[in-house]
């Protein structure tokens, strides 16, 4: 138990602002850890997105900078390509990686850029009030389609894992949620591989995970990590899309 509630060195004594039963704080958790684990932390640039995740500068000891809709992924190219010795923790939501940085993130995993991406997907526009988002599923009610996702007007749910699996530079991408404990630690480990794998000069890897927004869902948080279980992985599986070598150099590699 006292393994359990000790706060990692990565984080400050602030209260989160979440909601009660949200994912963001559960993987800011883990990164937290891992970073401490893999003595990274002195050397880590975490990128806030926009989205709930907005502050995430607020709660952790690392340095940080703020990249605006859907530039995460470039500001992590500039950042890495300048100084190719820090670590860099590129951490966004559905909406922005995958509606406003859909260019972004494909181009940089293309790249092989080296650097390690956090993907939260919670199937809508948290910050917002629950719009609709790429990844929404079809028949889903959200805030801007109140009689579910029409796929005739709103197409189908952008699989991000998969897509970027089809290009050859990234060197591992996984798909995880936090919905049991089995995957919470599936989850731990994957960040924990990824951020390896960029101290090792390795390349881009991806770690999407399935996470909970029980307040747009309209739901109870134990809900809401049953609607996960049961029906949000069921489009989005769990699994390894891509953990092999690069097939192209990693740039700029320390
Ligand atoms: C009225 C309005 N439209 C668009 C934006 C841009 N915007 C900022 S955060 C956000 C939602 C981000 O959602 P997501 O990336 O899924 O993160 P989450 O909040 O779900 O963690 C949008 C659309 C805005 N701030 N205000
Ligand atoms: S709106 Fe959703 S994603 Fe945002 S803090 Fe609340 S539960 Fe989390």
């Amino acid at each position: 138990m006292e393994k359990i509630f000790k706060k990692p060195k990565g984080l400050n004594d602030k209260t989160m602002h979440y909601c009660p039963g949200c994912g963001h704080g559960i993987v800011h958790k883990m990164i937290a850890q891992t970073l401490e684990e893999l003595d990274l932390l002195e050397r880590t640039i975490f990128i806030s997105p926009v989205g709930c995740a907005v502050f995430a500068y607020w709660y952790f000891n690392t340095d940080h900078i703020q990249a605006a809709h859907g530039r995460a992924p470039a500001v992590a190219t500039g950042l890495k390509r300048a100084n190719p010795e820090l670590i860099i923790v590129s951490y966004q939501g559905d909406g922005d990686l995958a509606s406003a940085g859909t260019a972004e993130i494909v181009h940089a995993a293309a790249r092989g850029e080296n650097i390690s991406v956090i993907f939260i997907n919670n199937a809508v526009y948290g910050m917002t009030g629950g719009q609709m988002a790429p990844t929404t599923l079809v028949g889903q009610k959200t805030s801007t389609s109140p009689f579910g996702r029409d796929p005739n007007f709103a197409g189908h749910p952008l699989k991000v894992c998969e897509m970027l699996a089809t290009t050859k530079a990234p060197r591992y991408i996984e798909r995880t949620s936090l919905d049991s404990v089995a995957n919470l630690n599936k989850t731990k480990k994957a960040i924990k591989k990824s951020f390896d794998l960029q101290a090792r000069g390795e390349g881009f890897s991806l770690v999407e995970i399935l996470s909970p927004c029980p307040t747009n869902w309209g739901m109870s948080p134990p809900e809401a990590m049953d609607w996960i279980a049961e029906t949000l992985s069921k489009e989005y599986p769990l699994g390894v899309f891509r953990d092999e070598r690069a097939d192209t150099e990693v740039r700029n590699d320390s």
